[in-house]
């Protein structure tokens, strides 16, 4: 199976990405998780993701915070698919990084999802992974169909509050 990394911009990203480490560990997913800043060390940067394919990843989850550049960085570097976490790393609350993020010029796109969204970039990283790996795609399946009885029940136990 195809890896996944995980990269933060800084370790204080972190505790923002636990969520996206346990559901990929959860798919039985590998994973790599790394410390690379498109600001501070940005030949580490292009050389990581230049050399991603190679090094067996199918996808690269990259998450910052501030002026994000990471995923742009990364994504103009390789031609896996890059998903972007915006990290609510400032006073800004996460606008900054959400914007940078999100906002790439037509040619070299990153998947975004929500600022500090990591459960969700680590479930589409499976759905893309899990386009050639069946055991993978029944495992989203359940997740999908577990969440269904939870919401079911859930309605049911409001619904019956007033009743
Ligand atoms: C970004 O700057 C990092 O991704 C982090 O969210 C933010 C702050 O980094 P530190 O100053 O805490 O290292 O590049």
């Amino acid at each position: 199976m195809k890896k996944v990394a995980i990269v933060m911009g800084s370790d204080s990203d972190l505790p923002k990405l636990t969520p996206a480490i346990d559901k990929l560990k959860e798919f039985g997913i590998p994973c790599e998780v790394r410390v690379i800043s498109a600001h501070r060390t940005p030949m580490q940067a292009i050389d990581f993701a230049s050399n991603a394919k190679k090094n067996g990843f199918g996808v690269i989850i990259a998450a910052a915070g501030k002026a994000a550049h990471l995923g742009g960085v990364l994504a103009a570097n390789t031609t896996l698919p890059v998903i972007g976490i915006p990290v609510k790393a400032s006073v800004l609350d996460g606008m900054d990084a959400l914007l940078a993020t999100v906002q790439m010029p037509s040619g070299i796109p990153v998947a975004t999802v929500a600022i500090d969204g990591s459960a969700n970039a680590a479930i589409l990283a499976a759905q893309i992974i899990a386009l050639s790996d069946d055991e993978l795609a029944s495992k989203l399946d359940a997740m999908r169909a577990k969440m269904t009885e939870e919401v079911l029940a859930k309605d049911a136990a409001v619904k019956a509050q007033f009743e």
